[in-house]
């Protein structure tokens, strides 16, 4: 097979979000995928799988499952999905710490076998883990993100076409802000076809919308009862994959690296970003109402505890 010039994409961890993330990337002809996983067999079998659906969905890259990180040598892109979710009777910081450890140690191997790659992370707590992730790997903070607005802005435009019964590419929007409670769903800057939804909506509607995007998440949870969402921010992630490796510049909201943005400091929030071949290329700073600034920082608090809990555990 010929794939000289095809970007090499490594998904770390072939649980539902990381697979469904692989095969996005395969769908879409993005690149290489190489599966990576602590499951002996488990990604493995699922590349297997996926190749074996290549014949009929019409991939022309490929797909390897291994448990050996010196198979991601050279990626140009690693979409980190390793991690537990929260259990039942599990705080947020024992969630912290097994998650935390478990991207240390990815991140020390992508340090190791991909050096020159754009890292980004899916695993919660998100800001938090993004974070810990750019102090491991050290490599400069535009070639580490996170994925969560994405997500957030895909429900709620899904949410808002589904009301007005208007395509959801027409709906727009822009969530920024930590991903969970404190998340800060902008509706100035949600429109259908550029016309604000503030002229198409009863302001209640709006509120129960804004509301349904930040349960957005446990409302899946409650459906599914075991596990939790993953078609959407596998699609989220794949998205931004996007971006960078065709060197699309979308405005798209990440997590990104705030050095004085937004009156924030050293710190990893959703923002809308610029991203181009280089990861962030910019991060791009919209008006916000005074309430709107309050929420940002009111979220950035929520992340700078979780940045606490890893300093106290020693991750970072
Ligand atoms: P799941 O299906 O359990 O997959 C996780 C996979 O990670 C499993 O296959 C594990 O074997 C694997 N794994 C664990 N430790 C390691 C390790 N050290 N190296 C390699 N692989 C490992 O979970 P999921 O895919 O549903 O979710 C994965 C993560 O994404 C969780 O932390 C979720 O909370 C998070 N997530 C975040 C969002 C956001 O919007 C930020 C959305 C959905 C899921």
């Amino acid at each position: 097979m010929h794939t000289q010039g095809v970007p090499k994409i490594a998904c770390i961890g072939a649980g539902n979000v990381g697979a469904t993330a692989a095969q996005y990337c395969l769908e879409m002809g993005l690149g290489n995928v190489v599966l990576v996983d602590i499951v002996e067999g488990l990604p493995q079998g699922k590349a297997l799988d996926m190749t074996e659906a290549g014949p009929i969905r019409n991939y022309s890259v490929t797909c390897t499952g291994t448990n050996d990180y010196a198979d991601i040598a050279g990626a140009d892109l690693v979409i980190v999905t390793a991690g537990l979710p929260r259990k039942p009777g599990m705080t947020r910081l024992d969630l912290l710490e097994k998650n935390g450890r478990i991207i240390s140690g990815i991140c020390g191997q992508i340090k190791q076998h991909a050096p020159d790659a754009i890292v980004i992370i899916v695993t919660n707590p998100l800001d938090v883990m993004v974070y810990l992730a750019y102090k491991t790997l050290g490599f400069p903070n535009n070639r580490v993100l996170g994925m969560a607005g994405c997500l957030d802005s895909a429900r709620m435009r899904a949410f808002v076409a589904m009301e007005l019964s208007v395509s959801m590419t027409n709906v727009d929007t822009m969530v920024l802000g930590s991903h969970g409670d404190a998340m800060v769903p902008l509706p100035q800057y949600t429109t259908v076809s550029g016309i604000p939804i503030t002229q198409l909506m009863a302001q209640e509607r709006i509120a129960a919308i804004i509301a349904r995007t930040r349960d957005g998440g446990g409302e899946i949870v409650r459906l599914l009862k075991t596990g939790s969402a993953f078609y959407a921010p596998a699609a989220g992630a794949v998205r931004m994959a996007q971006s960078i490796l065709r060197d699309e510049r979308q405005v798209l909201p990440c997590a990104a690296y705030l050095n004085g943005e937004y009156g924030l400091n050293d710190i990893y929030m959703g923002v809308p970003c610029l991203l181009g071949r280089s990861g962030v290329e910019n991060v791009v700073e919209l008006k916000l109402t005074e309430q709107e600034t309050a929420a940002l920082h009111h979220s950035a608090c929520e992340v700078q505890e979780g940045m606490e809990g890893l300093r106290q555990l020693g991750l970072i």
